[in-house]
């Protein structure tokens, strides 16, 4: 139906025949898969990465290399195939033929860390697009930092329908436009089909005015034209705006009979298509060879790419601020932090100041970006109420790419995914507040923060019913239970000042998982009076409070619940009952802490559980004999000291819950 009927012999066209062929006998040999993206943006990356990408698959994580970013990730094997050809080192045929199966580096999505030139892992429609707005911005921050010697690159992104139908792509584009990210290119695979069949069954919107009216230069080209892709690009990467490249392709080109279909979207073409293809390809290898020329025409890419890298390393060695730029690429200095924060805390336990654990956060941020020059801030329009903005910050903006304060919108989605950008390209330290119930907001992308162990940090204020009269449309209380249920991220509940200065520590010089803080709106008194230089939060939970003469019950809480838990023991110890106190700030270390130590913690006796949230994921902490004071179902709007009584959150009712367990 769609093949070609002349067949270009071109050593660029082969490049692209290429693809196609590996793509359709992987996902045939794998028996699932997507074939259809990558034959239908096939002509696309070759011209893409033979005329313009500046990567050097012999050092994949070459600062100044161009990023590559697969948004429509279903596509994986447009990068597999690209990045065998291009020679990466372990990318061999095996992996191609292994695609999908265990143990491989070929999954089924693009994965992170998996194998080299992989950028950032994709599936999830929406989040690469998104992820590469972060990446194009951490460019011009590190431009404005290093400047153009060593700092001067693209990224490219290629998004089907499917990403542009998400919404977290307004906020990608509002983003970059806002910022003018003129180095940011996207290719629009659009082919008007998604699984479902023609995007007539689900879409109306004029993406090429929406684009414009966020400020991009929009072009169009058909996909299958190399030059006109060729041109387009060039006159993107000229124009100072973001640019979408609306490539207007076939899915599955290359397919007689199946492309243009939704059939070839996510199903392997079949014995029978695959033959036919090869026939209208003019292609006579066999699956998984190919032939010296189409290596070689990919190699003079990587060669190209090297050269580049190379003349950049010279640069680099008599470049004025070499040191600091390679500073800014190196993971944390955990000496130094340690020294700042064990300094700052010395001073908090001696002053104990009563303040609300997010103010109490604002003030080890000042320390921490004192400490960590390449610290990124920001807010998802909360700043005043995150307190996110350290003294000295000043605004990122598209005429200042020097400052180092981020405000990213009502856009909490676009935030988390816009630091996970940043946080791959390298150089900085990013972090961003919003409400904690507005994590369920932000939850796609710290998953993929999460999974890709980035080290980005969430802060999230307002998180409990303690945040009072706005009610319980603001109140979290199935929020924190379910961010434990991440694998891989650390959820930090800070009782105090001290527990929170403890928590930025670790945050801060995490170097494979991302943090999040959940902070309260109302003041909490220190609790910490007592200098310690261990950061006990690393340990996850400790023993805040020992009672003489062995425990009769062991009260665990978090943040503002641990002092509702002294009162508790206060008033259990009025009543001949010995009660120690738990503070548990971050459930993930503790469970990470041997079984000696958590048993010493936990103890022999009854426990009880308080958390103004819901008891969820607690029962690690609990055991048979325990009983759990928090919340069961939404909160109210009203005061919180209203609020805490009425849900039964007190210390009498924690006392009470103790001696019904101890009877
Ligand atoms: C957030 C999200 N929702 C749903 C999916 C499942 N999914 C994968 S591809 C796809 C269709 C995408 O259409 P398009 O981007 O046009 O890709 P094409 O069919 O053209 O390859 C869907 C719904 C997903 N990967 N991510
Ligand atoms: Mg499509």
């Amino acid at each position: 139906m769609n093949a070609p009927t002349k067949i270009d012999t071109s050593a660029e066209a082969l490049m692209a025949t290429a693809i196609r062929v590996l793509t359709m006998d992987a996902v045939q040999a794998a028996n699932s898969g997507h074939p259809g993206m990558p034959m239908g943006m096939a002509d696309v990356a070759a011209v893409l990465f033979n005329r313009f990408m500046q990567i050097d698959p012999s050092c994949p994580k070459w600062p100044d290399r161009d990023r590559f970013v697969l948004s429509a990730g279903h596509g994986s094997m447009l990068v597999y195939s690209i990045n065998h050809m291009l020679g990466y080192a372990d990318m061999d045929m095996d992996q191609i033929r292994s695609f999908r199966q265990w143990g491989a580096r070929t999954a089924g999505h693009p994965e992170y860390g998996h194998a080299d030139g992989i950028e950032t892992t994709t599936g999830p429609l929406g989040q690469g697009i998104t992820t590469a707005v972060g990446m194009a911005l951490a460019e011009r921050m590190h431009n404005a930092r290093f400047g153009d010697d060593l700092v001067d690159h693209y990224t490219y992104v290629i998004a089907g329908d499917g990403c542009l139908m998400e919404g977290i792509s307004h906020e990608a584009i509002d983003m970059a436009g806002h910022w003018q990210l003129g180095r940011m290119i996207v290719l629009w695979d659009d082919n008007k089909i998604t699984i479902d069949g023609s995007t007539e069954l689900s879409t109306s919107v004029d993406q090429k005015a929406r684009f414009a009216a966020a400020g991009w230069h929009v072009q169009e080209v058909d996909g299958h034209d190399r030059e006109a892709v060729a041109a387009a690009i060039e006159a993107a990467k000229k124009d100072p705006r973001p640019s979408l490249i609306d490539c207007k392709t076939v899915i599955g080109q290359g397919a007689p009979n199946k492309a243009g279909s939704h059939k070839v979207h996510g199903a392997p073409l079949g014995a029978e298509e695959i033959a036919a293809s090869r026939t209208a390809l003019g292609w006579a290898h066999e699956a998984f060879t190919l032939p010296k020329e189409v290596y070689a025409a990919w190699q003079a890419v990587a060669a190209r790419g090297r050269e580049a890298r190379e003349g950049w390393e010279a640069r680099l060695l008599c470049a004025e601020h070499g040191g600091a730029f390679e500073k800014s690429l190196a993971g944390p200095d955990k000496a130094a932090m340690a020294e700042a924060i064990t300094a700052y805390k010395q001073q908090l336990s001696a002053d104990a100041p009563k303040v609300a654990t997010r103010k109490a956060s604002e003030m080890a941020l000042a320390v921490v970006n004192a400490t960590l020059p390449n610290a990124i801030g920001g807010s998802a329009d909360l700043t005043g109420s995150n307190l996110t903005l350290t003294k000295g910050m000043s605004p990122v903006s598209k005429d200042n790419y020097g400052g180092n304060y981020i405000h990213y919108g009502i856009r909490e989605f676009g935030m988390s995914a816009a630091m996970n950008g940043i946080a791959l390209h390298g150089g900085f330290f990013p972090y961003g507040g919003t409400f904690l119930v507005f994590a369920d907001y932000a939850r796609p992308a710290i998953r993929l923060s999460a999974l890709m162990g980035l080290p980005v940090a969430y802060v999230m204020t307002h998180d409990s019913i303690g945040l009072g009269e706005d009610g319980p449309t603001h109140q979290p209380v199935e929020h924190l239970a379910s961010l434990r249920a991440m694998p891989n991220l650390n959820v930090f509940r800070p009782a105090d000042v001290v527990e929170t200065a403890e928590a930025w520590e670790i945050a801060a010089t995490s170097e494979k998982t991302p943090s999040l803080l959940a902070l309260s709106r109302q003041n909490l008194p220190c609790l910490r009076t007592e200098h310690r230089s261990e950061n006990l939060t690393a340990k996850g939970a400790y023993v805040l409070r020992e009672p003489e003469g062995g425990r009769d019950v062991t009260l665990i809480a978090t943040g503002s619940e641990v002092e509702i838990a002294m009162n508790a023991a206060d008033e259990l110890a009025r009543q001949d009952v010995r009660a120690a106190v738990v503070s548990a700030p971050c459930f993930e270390l503790f469970a990470a802490q041997d079984e000696a130590y958590r048993a010493s913690v936990l103890g022999d006796a009854p426990r009880v559980g308080v958390e103004a949230a819901v008891e969820q994921g607690w029962s690690p902490l609990l055991g048979a004999r325990s009983a759990f004071v928090g919340m069961t179902g939404f909160g109210a709007s009203a005061p919180a000291d209203d609020l805490y009584k009425h849900f039964g959150i007190t210390a009498e009712a924690v006392a009470a819950a103790a001696k019904k367990l101890i009877r």
